[in-house]
Order: C-alpha cells, then structure tokens, then sequence
C-alpha cells in the first residue's frame, strides 16, 4: 500500500516529529511516550482476505487508533504491521497505562473483512522521554525491548523496564551455551506415553527435548526453544531430536502394531529448504519406516506461511510420514483453509481438556472438534488428561488418542521402556 492512498505518516516522518519533539521537550523537561503496536498474524490476513482486505482493515485499524487519541498524538506507520504512536504531554506511567488500555480496548472488537469478522491481536511495546533514553534510536530500541518482552508474556502491552534489557542479553548467554550443549552432550530426550483410546492399546509418545546444563542445570525448552528459534540454533537442534528420536525407538520392546514418535517442529524449521532431505537421509540411516514419525507442528506456525508450510507438509505426507497440528484451537483456525490442512492428526490443546468436565463450552468445543477432524479423515489427539474422569469422556466422545499426566508424564528412555514393559490395558476399565 502506498501512502498517498492511506495517508499514513511513514518511518521518515515519524523521525522528523520526533526529533522536533525531543529538541524542544529537552528544553522544557517535558515527557513523552511511544508505543509500538503489532498487529500479529497479519500475514495470515493477506493470505485468507486478500491484499485489498487487508488494506482496507489497515486503514480502520488506523481510524480505531485515531479514534481514541488526543489531536496532539501522531501516529505513523512504520512496517508491514507496525504503527508507532507518539503521546506528548505524558504525566507519568500512570498516564501511559490509561492510553494503552484505551488503544487495546478500540482495537478488541472485531474488525469487518469481506463478509465476515476477524478478532484481532495486537502486542505494544512502551519506552517514555526522558525516562528511558533521551535519543531517539535508544528510544526506539527499548520500545522494541518492551514490545518483545510484551510478545514473550500474557500481557498485550509493556511499558519498557532495565530488566527487559537484562532478560535480552541474558539470552546471549543461553545462546553461547546452546552451541555447546550437543558437544557436551547436554540433551535428553524425555517420553510421554499416547494411547489408542478406543482399544486401551499403546500407540507411541511424544518425544519432548530436555536440556541439563552444566552451569544452570535443568533450562525449559519454553526459555530454550524460543531463543534457539531466535539464533538459528533450531535447526540443528531439531536434527539431533530427529536423529535422537529415531534412535530410541529402536530399542523400545516390540509389539503387535509398531510405536509411533512424534516430534515438535517449530516454525522457523518448517522455512529450511533442507527440511525434508534432511528428514528423509534420518529415516534412511535410522532404516525407520516414515510411518513411525509423525511430526508436530503448531497451528500458528502453519499460518505463519501458509502457503509454504502447507507445500512442505504435503512432500512430507506423500512420503508416508505423520503430520500432527498441535496446540489445536490456540491460533486462528479458519473453516477456509482447514479441508487443505496436510495433516492425519490433530491435537487438541491442553487448554480445552482441562477444564472439559466442569465447562459446557470446552467440552462442546471438543466435541466439534472430534467431528468436524473426522469429517476430514483426520485423527484426534486430546493431551492434558489429568484424571480418569476426563479420559472416559473423550472417549465416550470419540477421540481417538489420550496423552497426559494421568496416563503418565514425560520419561527417560530408560524409565520409558520400563513403562512400557509393564503397561496394563486400563482404558477399558
Ligand atoms: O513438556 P515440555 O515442557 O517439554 O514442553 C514445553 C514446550 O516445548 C512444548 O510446547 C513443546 O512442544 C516444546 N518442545 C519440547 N521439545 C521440543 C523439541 O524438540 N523441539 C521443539 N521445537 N519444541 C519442543
Ligand atoms: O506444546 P506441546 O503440546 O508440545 O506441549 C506438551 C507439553 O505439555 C509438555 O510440556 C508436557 O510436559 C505437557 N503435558 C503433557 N501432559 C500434561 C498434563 O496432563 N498436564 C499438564 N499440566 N501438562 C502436560
Ligand atoms: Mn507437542
């Protein structure tokens, strides 16, 4: 879109406004904020409505913004999915929460695309004159810091404090770690149980990365996994867990119908033009049949390129491999894209299964889910089963495999086989 159809203020004259008011602001000992607001997803928005769509919803994202502003604020467009909005005159903090809930709140309705609505989601990111950087490029940088601090929190906006920046450099450190951590043999992988649902039958495990370092001891793949995506450290990271994969259900005692692995891919892996060599050369040394490989990938990360991811998970799917959606219902599902989902299998979010029992809506919800994936030919997964109760009931609702706690959680490969061996047909029961 160009400016002259939207008058938005671009990059450049944000700059100019805001040096004009730094100069003069100095002076004064007057404050200012800025907040960076991102439209997530929008990518997504182009791919579903269409470019004139998307640019039509830009402008009323603008007129929201617009709407709830003072006429001294300025706001500018600075990227794709980025306005930046100037407030002058702030008070103190205080002041700036009250603008940032009022932007939130005009931006929560849903916005009119083609024949239907879209909820949008937005994060900010908040940095304040003279508070935090007297210059406008330090301004800038910790509004960024505050908008990826936003991002990695529940909270849509974040005022900009000396600890994102920590947290920011602190990550270097994990990053230096993680080079080392394959040499050092500081991976693991864990296994969490998956059973057929209708027959109490084993059907395979989920394998999830462990990683104990030698300095911090026990990191999440939570802290980990995003800073590695962050790095380019994901790649061959995720090789070691194929490979590692592959190599650990060789040694799981044999049954009647063989386990199944599954691996979490993330996003950034699924834009590897190496991908499915790679994959396919692992099942080659390994001499695993692909059937036995399913792997993960998060609904969000499919609508990030849709029109890539959907490509490569199809190459996968022709050579036989399990292609899973995972954390089902958490991104923007769409009816218009989900019969073109090359996937065999579902999982739906933990989120859903937790409370089923004491909410009508979640387990509703799960119901249609069920259906609808069987409408498509496409298993359904429910993980986060905690207690018995729940088990019985998406099996009364035709799920078709269980995962969680109650079943068992996350084990080393040597408890896992130990599991294994002892594993009693409960489901029935
Ligand atoms: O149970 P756990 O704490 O392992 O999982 C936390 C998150 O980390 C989950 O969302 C899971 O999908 C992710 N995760 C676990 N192992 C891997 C892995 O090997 N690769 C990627 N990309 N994500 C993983
Ligand atoms: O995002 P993904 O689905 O890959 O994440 C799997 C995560 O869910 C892992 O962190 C795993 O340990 C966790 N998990 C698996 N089963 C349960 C459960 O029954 N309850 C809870 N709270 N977490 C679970
Ligand atoms: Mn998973």
């Amino acid at each position: 879109m160009n400016e002259e159809q939207t008058h938005f203020a671009d990059r450049h004259s944000l700059l100019l406004k805001l040096e004009q008011y730094i100069t003069d602001y100095l002076a004064k000992d007057k404050k200012l904020a800025i907040l960076l607001i991102k439209i997530n997803n929008f990518r997504q928005l182009n791919i579903i409505y269409g470019y004139p769509s998307a640019d039509q919803f830009l402008i009323d994202f603008f007129l929201r913004l617009t709407s709830v502003s003072r006429k001294q604020d300025y706001i500018a467009r600075i990227g794709n999915a980025e306005f930046i909005m100037i407030l002058p005159e702030i008070i103190n903090e205080g002041h700036v929460f009250l603008a940032a809930n009022k932007i939130l709140n005009s931006i929560n309705a849903p916005f009119p695309f083609a024949n239907s609505h879209h909820k949008i989601s937005t994060n900010i990111g908040i940095a304040l004159f003279p508070d935090h950087a007297v210059d406008i490029i330090s301004l800038m940088q910790k509004a960024e810091l505050a908008l990826i601090s936003s991002t990695k929190s529940i909270e849509s906006f974040s005022i900009y404090t000396p600890k994102d920046q920590l947290k920011y450099f602190d990550s270097w450190n994990i990053e230096d770690e993680l080079n080392n951590a394959q040499e050092r043999d500081e991976f693991q992988l864990f296994f969490q149980p998956q059973v057929n649902l209708k027959t109490g039958e084993l059907f395979g495990a989920e394998a999830l990365i462990r990683w104990n370092n030698k300095n911090k001891g026990f990191v999440r793949p939570d802290i980990f996994i995003p800073i590695a995506e962050d790095s380019g450290q994901i790649d061959s990271i995720t090789w070691w867990t194929i490979n590692a994969a592959l190599r650990c259900i060789k040694e799981w005692p044999v049954s009647e119908t063989p386990l199944k692995v599954a691996v979490n891919l993330s996003a950034k892996v699924l834009n590897n033009p190496d991908l499915i060599h790679s994959i396919k050369s692992a099942l080659n040394i390994w001499g695993t049949d692909p059937e036995l490989l399913t792997l993960e990938v998060t609904e969000s990360a499919l609508m990030d390129d849709m029109d890539r991811s959907f490509i490569v998970l199809d190459e996968l799917r022709t050579f036989g491999l399990n292609i899973s959606i995972d954390d089902f219902g958490t991104g923007y599902s769409s009816m218009a894209y989900f019969k073109y989902i090359p996937a065999n299998e579902l999982k739906i979010d933990q989120s859903f299964i937790r409370y089923m029992l004491e909410n009508d809506m979640d387990q509703h919800i799960v119901k249609t889910v069920i259906d609808m994936a069987h409408g498509f030919d496409i298993k359904v997964v429910a993980e986060g089963i905690e207690n018995k109760e729940t088990l019985l009931s998406l099996k009364e609702s035709g799920c078709d495999i269980a995962q969680g706690y109650h079943i068992a959680k996350p084990m080393s490969q040597d408890d896992f086989i130990i599991w294994l061996n002892n594993y009693e047909n409960t489901v029935n029961n």
